[in-house]
């Protein structure tokens, strides 16, 4: 018999409903919910690959205090006690929380209750402010509220799409494939892209602006100026809606269209291009993400898109607005309850004296943070000086994810009681806990989210918690009842918390707040397990309505929306020779800091080291080859190792290297290391994507690569990177060779015992290095090295583990590392459902297949999930060109 339950994807901030069944035999498998709004049954790779990432592998499973085993009770009257004393000996603010976008409401609703209400600090900050605070700011500026107006639909119904700073076609996938639909329906529909490269999104543009970094608010400024100049203010929507239009444009006209193009570095013919489509169009919907967000002028660029919103009356209306895509599933729920430094609850500001007197009434809490708290940098700093004594860190990575981040860890080694709540045991921040409380994850716990477009799911368990691991909520409430706040705390469900949540958000909400959930403050455990996905607002007597804004309505106290004057950054000093902006993101298949996507082998067979893009133009200046280490260093002397990736979809003077290896997955390859704490002034959000660094191409003695079926023990060299590969494991290293030579340390640091058959090769003169290791037939680790990188190919040697090599000639071919005849190459992943590789499809292109229904009918490639399909479409393009030279 198979279960099934509905739940919410635990990754981007699509908020996909996913199916998940269980069988008999325990087995998990899981599909796209066909009845959910965000995704009507679809998946990306990384949704579809969640069954894979639900073993017990590395997972915290009881708590523990200074890295002993304790028992539950001990641990949280630990926690409790050592809080309760830092407060009375040094003030509330001498202690803080940490938290995450990917808690459930419930989790973020206790704890910033407990350290609100009853700590009384506002020392409770998130990874949010690294990804959502220049938006809420904007927001907040413009509308007197956090409120996205518009809806994914939007998206349709739109004949325009502007995405600035968005990868959406590899962060927000399904989001993106609803949006690739729209267009083959109705081609007439227009996308640009804003982003200084050109990413597998930018393969679905009419217009592609590879702006300059930073170039945004001077772009926008100058489109608002167009929009005067050419007629198309809605006089009437500004004048009764909005106030401070004429100061905005004053701003915005300083630029002449030389200056534009300076400040952009776009050509006068792509700005014109873009105004005239912009101007033209009615239905435009503006998309912003972190190339917006994560800059010293994040909140201004997200107000220089909604002056040119508010200027046309484009807000709200079907197929209009701008749009905030949110990153974590749950960034929304966690402004929602107010879990930032600045914020209160429901919406609610902490500045304002009379919020926090209901606040308080509602909690009926001893008392109420008085002030804003620290703002993440801010609070790792006062963590680092002192000033902070104890921290909660929970369901964030912040040794790998922080700006600055060996400073980051520095601090967080420094602190006096740090408690890290983590679903693993090993990640680069719980590593350093003196407390670590063991967390249920997706698949076990129980809440709520909510999506980009205001949408609350459920997320639900259909697994029973692994060891002793129990849900943040319960971690919080435990605490908070030994804390002395019994009766607060008092909660025995999510249920209940959801319920309290709803009842504050309707509390004294005469519609002044855009925030209510008020029809769900009296919900029943029965009807909460049975509550269907719904979008914000849901008061309790009166409409629900869809959109935000279209009737004019905003949320400062006279009713009017504010255009917010603002000036594009001065521009940077011309970078020295050698000296690169350090861009920062995201890749397909990986979340983050990977403690999740990394247990998949088919999500890491995608991109299996950390890298560096670069332009083809710029590496020969530094004489850096594809596939050479290369070595990104600051003016403060970090510096991270990774390979060179060339590529003329990279911008000149710019390089881009994700953020997701840590020191888990790779070696020394955390980027943000070299990434400077500067933030916006308004948001306190890091620039998390302009940083100053060198290139510098890093020779090593050799090269290598290893697969194994198990994890080596050491390694011993001066760069390495680990990935999981289906059957075992697959690492690339490189430095020099170890003191006892090459063949000990595999032994040794593999395990290997006397039934393993070793198979060396060894040519000095050409510096080669093979060894083989055999369990009867079955080969479980072989090594190349050599003094270039290593030219054999990935996953054809990935594949060769635990399989059957008995006979000489196939030893010999794994010696060589080359496919024998009949057996072919795929090449580097690009489909990830069906593991096809690129060169599969490069030759399925030479046997005709030219669209990608084509290549999807003939190796199933890109018809699951859709997220390979534009770089399934580069293949076809990039054949296409070879067939013609
Ligand atoms: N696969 C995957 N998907 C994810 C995540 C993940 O880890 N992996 N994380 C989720 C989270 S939390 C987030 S916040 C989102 C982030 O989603 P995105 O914001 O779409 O992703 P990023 O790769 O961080 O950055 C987006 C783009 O900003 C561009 N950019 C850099 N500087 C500038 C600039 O000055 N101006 C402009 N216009 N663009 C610039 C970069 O080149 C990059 O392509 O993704 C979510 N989805
Ligand atoms: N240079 C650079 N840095 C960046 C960014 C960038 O673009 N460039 N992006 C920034 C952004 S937008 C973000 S959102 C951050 C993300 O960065 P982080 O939040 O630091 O990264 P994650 O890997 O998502 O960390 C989540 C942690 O929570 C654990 N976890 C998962 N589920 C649960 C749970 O239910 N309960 C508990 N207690 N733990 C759980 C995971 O094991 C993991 O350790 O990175 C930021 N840093
Ligand atoms: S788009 Fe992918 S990662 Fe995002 S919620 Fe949907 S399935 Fe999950
Ligand atoms: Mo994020």
């Amino acid at each position: 018999m198979t279960c099934e339950t509905r739940t919410t994807c635990p990754y981007c901030g699509v908020g996909c409903g996913v199916i998940a069944s269980i069988d008999d035999t325990g087995t998990v498998s899981v599909r796209g919910d066909p009845e959910h709004p965000a995704n009507f049954g679809r998946l990306c790779s990384k949704g579809s690959a969640l069954a894979e990432t639900l073993d017990e592998d590395g997972r915290a499973l009881f708590p523990e205090i200074y890295g002993q085993r304790a028992n539950w009770d001990t641990a949280l009257d630990l926690v409790a006690d050592r809080f309760s004393r830092t407060i009375a000996e040094h003030g509330p603010d001498s202690v803080a929380f940490y938290l995450s976008g990917q808690l459930l409401t419930e989790d973020y609703y206790v704890a910033n209750k407990l350290m609100k209400g009853f700590i009384g600090s506002g020392n409770i900050d998130t990874n949010s402010r690294l990804c959502m605070a220049s938006s809420v700011a904007g927001h907040r500026r413009a509308f007197g509220a956090d409120t996205v107006p518009g809806t994914y639909e939007d998206l349709e119904l739109a004949d325009l799409v502007v995405l600035v700073g968005s990868n959406l076609a590899w962060c927000h996938p399904v989001l993106y494939q609803r949006l690739a639909a729209a267009k083959a329906s109705r081609p007439a529909m227009k996308i640009v892209v804003i982003d200084p490269r050109r990413t597998a999104t930018s393969d679905l543009a009419d217009l592609h602006l590879s702006v300059r970094p930073d170039g945004d608010v001077a772009l926008f400024n100058g489109l608002l100026t167009h929009l005067a100049d050419t007629d198309r203010i809605d006089q009437g929507f500004v004048g009764r809606h909005t106030t401070g239009f004429s100061d905005a444009l004053l701003a915005a006209s300083r630029m002449s269209m030389a200056d534009l193009a300076e400040a952009t570095g776009l050509s006068g013919m792509l700005i014109r291009q873009f105004f005239w489509l912009f101007a033209s169009t009615e239905r435009v919907v503006t998309c912003y993400s972190q190339g917006v967000n994560q800059s010293a002028s994040g909140s201004d660029k997200v107000n220089a898109i909604i002056n040119c919103h508010l200027a046309t009356g484009r807000i709200g209306r079907q197929g209009m607005g701008p749009f905030s895509l949110t990153g974590q599933p749950n960034a929304m729920g966690g402004r929602e309850v107010g879990g930032l430094a600045n914020m209160l609850a429901a919406h609610m500001a902490i500045e304002d004296p009379q919020h926090r007197e209901r606040v308080q009434r509602f909690w009926a809490s001893p008392q109420i943070a008085g002030r804003p708290g620290l703002k993440a940098v801010d609070l790792f700093d006062a963590v680092a000086d002192g000033r902070v004594k104890a921290l909660w860190i929970m369901s964030t990575n912040p040794v790998v994810s922080m700006p600055d981040a060996d400073k980051v860890k520095k601090a967080i080694e420094a602190c006096p009681f740090v408690v890290v709540s983590d679903m693993q045991t090993n990640t680069d921040t719980a590593r350093l806990a003196h407390v670590l409380l063991p967390a249920t994850g997706w698949g076990e716990k129980s809440g709520t989210v909510t999506n980009s477009e205001r949408r609350i799911s459920r997320q639900r368990p259909f697994l029973a918690a692994p060891g002793e691991a129990r849900p943040d909520w319960w971690h919080v409430t435990e605490v908070g009842k030994r804390m002395g706040f019994a009766n607060a705390f008092d909660f025995d469900s999510p249920a209940a918390i959801f319920a309290e949540h709803a009842a504050l958000s309707a509390f004294e909400n005469d519609g002044a707040r855009d925030f209510d959930i008020g029809a769900f403050a009296a919900i029943n455990r029965d009807q909460y397990e049975a509550l269907v996905p719904f979008q914000w607002p849901r008061p309790l007597a009166g409409a629900a309505k869809e959109r935000f804004f279209a009737d004019g309505q905003f949320y400062h106290p006279d009713g009017k929306a504010r255009f917010v004057p603002v000036q594009p950054p001065l521009l940077p000093v011309e970078l020295a020779h050698g000296t690169f902006v350090l861009n920062t993101g995201r890749v397909r298949d990986h979340w983050h800091t990977m403690t999740r996507t990394g247990k998949s082998a088919r999500l890491s067979a995608h991109l299996a080291e950390p890298f560096c893009e670069i332009h083809p133009l710029d590496a020969a200046m530094h004489r850096i080859r594809d596939a050479d280490l290369v070595k990104v260093a600051n003016d403060e002397g970090h510096f991270i190792l990774v390979r060179a990736l060339l590529t003329e979809r990279q911008a000149r003077g710019s390089i881009f290297v994700p953020m997701h290896w840590t020191d888990e997955t790779a070696f020394p390859a955390r980027v943000d290391t070299l990434v400077k704490p500067d933030v916006d002034p308004v948001s306190g959000q890091p620039a998390l994507k302009q940083s100053r660094v060198s290139l510098a191409r890093h020779a090593t003695t050799f090269h290598a690569f290893l697969v194994a079926a198990e994890k080596p023990t050491h390694l011993p060299f001066e760069y390495w990177a680990i990935a999981k590969a289906e059957n075992g494991y697959r690492l690339e290293l490189a430095g020099d060779e170890p003191e006892d030579g090459f063949e000990t340390w595999f032994s040794q640091s593999l395990g290997l015992d006397e039934d393993i058959e070793i198979v060396r090769y060894r040519d000095v003169a050409a510096g080669d290095c093979r060894i083989l290791a055999l369990r009867g037939s079955r080969l479980v680790a072989a090594f190349f090295a050599s003094r270039s990188p290593v030219a054999v190919s990935r996953q054809w040697a990935v594949d060769q583990l635990l399989t059957d090599h008995a006979d000489a000639t196939a030893r010999s071919r794994i010696v060589a590392g080359r496919p024998g005849a009949g057996q072919r190459d795929k090449g580097a992943t690009v489909c990830a459902c069906f593991s096809v590789g690129a060169k599969e499809i490069a030759r399925a292109v030479g046997q005709g297949c030219r669209s990608v229904e084509a290549i999807g009918q003939l190796l199933s490639a890109g018809t699951n999930c859709g997220s390979c399909r534009p770089e399934i479409r580069r293949i076809i393009d990039a054949q296409a060109l070879l067939a013609a030279e």
